[in-house]
């Protein structure tokens, strides 16, 4: 039985990865972080109880700014596979928190190269690294490929240079099989609240509702590359799969406004937007289905530019070159952007029409 260590595993691509693996029939690991709350809704539907025989899947607690405990996960754990997906993965926090963003998503890399160097297992553990289409950030080149020269826009994707970097180091000094996949925003109904897309779907599904009036965006001119997180996943366990160790861009190819994902995800309730030139600030409805369980009114505006959502340092434009990955891994995206949408749209639709019939009848 093949076993697998996954950082980051209560996050969106590690609860696909998890399950993605257990299908596989590996043995795997995830590092959870200790937190007040219960962090692990994502994987809760994995979970297993440890005091049952034949365990396939077991949660570590843990942390990449903490080499020794990595060190000693990892001499537990003896892992065919590490996926390194842990990190501070908000590119606006990034600005926030540059210093602990710098220390969990550049140095946690090290510490996890160096885990597996000083364990003697280099001949033994593959490790796949979460690159990003950040490290491409002002644009340099259009698609964006392996080759293309990196230009990082923000301490996120600084600290995932150096990131990608050391994978590369290691890789080339100590013969390890290590390596990045350089993924394009991917996106599903497990996508953390406040990054755009699930921000656009939930404000959406509220509105719906009639829980929320408008959504407050910041830059909607912002193009991007989205893919399903369920596809991406297939492609970082491809990357592990390879004869030798290489970096891969993962992407669909297509790009699209953020203003575009707005105007698809109301499409998807039944409701059609105006919009005027950018520098307009208020986007309201003109045309809205009669779908009686829907709460839009004519007139209704629905988006509000806020200035507080801009990033100090903007990344414009990703499109992202796979034509490695697809000839290489024999990689393709199943999904296309309107059946990410889609999917998105049902879930928020369908949590929400819950927690307000949940609100309703609390009392009663
Ligand atoms: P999420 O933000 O959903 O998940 C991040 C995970 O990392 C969570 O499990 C989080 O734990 C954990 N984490 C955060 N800080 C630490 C820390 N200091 N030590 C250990 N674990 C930590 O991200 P995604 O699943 O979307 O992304 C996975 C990885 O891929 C990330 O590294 C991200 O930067 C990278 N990436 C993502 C892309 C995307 O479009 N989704 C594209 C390209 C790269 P907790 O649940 O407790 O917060
Ligand atoms: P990104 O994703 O920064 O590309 O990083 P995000 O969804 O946060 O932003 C995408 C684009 O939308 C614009 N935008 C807004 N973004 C957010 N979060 N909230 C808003 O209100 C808003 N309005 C407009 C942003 O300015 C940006 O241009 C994601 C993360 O998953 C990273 O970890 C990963 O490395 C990259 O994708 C690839």
């Amino acid at each position: 039985m093949k076993v697998a260590l996954i950082t980051g595993v209560t996050g969106q691509d590690g609860a696909y990865l998890a399950e993605l693996l257990l299908s596989k029939g590996y043995m795997v690991h995830g590092i959870k972080r200790r937190s007040s709350l219960f962090n692990t809704q994502r994987i809760d539907h994995i979970y297993e109880d440890p005091h049952i025989d034949n365990q396939h899947f077991r949660l570590h607690y843990g942390d990449l700014n903490d080499s020794t405990n990595l060190i000693r996960i990892i001499q537990e754990t003896q892992p065919d596979e590490i996926y390194n997906l842990g990190a501070m993965s908000h590119v606006k926090v990034s600005f926030d928190m540059p210093e602990y963003t710098a220390n969990a998503d550049g140095i946690g890399t090290l510490r996890i190269l160096e885990a597996v160097r000083l364990l003697g297992l280099t001949q033994k553990t593959k490790i796949y690294q979460a690159s990003t289409s950040e490290l491409y950030g002002l644009v340099q080149e259009v698609p964006q490929r392996e080759t293309t020269p990196f230009y990082p826009r923000s301490p996120y994707a600084v600290a995932k240079l150096y990131a990608y970097w050391i994978t590369v180091n290691y890789r080339e000094a100590y013969s390890m099989f290590a390596c990045n996949g350089i993924l394009f925003n991917h996106e599903s109904p497990r996508r953390g609240e406040t990054f755009v897309t699930r921000k656009i779907t939930r404000g959406i599904a509220q509105m719906a509702m009639g829980m929320q009036d408008t959504l407050f965006m910041g830059n909607i001119d912002s193009k991007r590359d989205w893919g399903h997180a369920k596809d991406y996943v297939e492609a970082m366990w491809l990357i592990l799969q390879q004869d030798q160790p290489e970096d891969f861009v993962i992407s669909t190819g297509v790009t699209t406004t953020v203003r575009d994902f707005i105007i698809m995800a109301f499409a998807e309730v039944g409701v059609e937007l105006e919009f005027s030139g950018s520098d307009v600030n208020e986007i309201a409805i003109v045309k809205s289905s009669s779908n009686p369980e829907f709460d839009f009114k004519i007139g209704q505006v629905v988006i509000r530019i806020d200035p507080a959502y801009f990033r100090p340092t903007e990344v414009d434009l990703l499109i992202g070159d796979n034509t490695k990955a697809t000839t290489k891994l024999g990689w393709k995206p199943k999904y296309t952007l309107d059946m990410l949408v889609k999917e998105m749209m049902e879930a928020d639709l369908e949590l929400f029409k819950k927690e307000k019939f949940y609100k309703e009848n609390k009392w009663n």
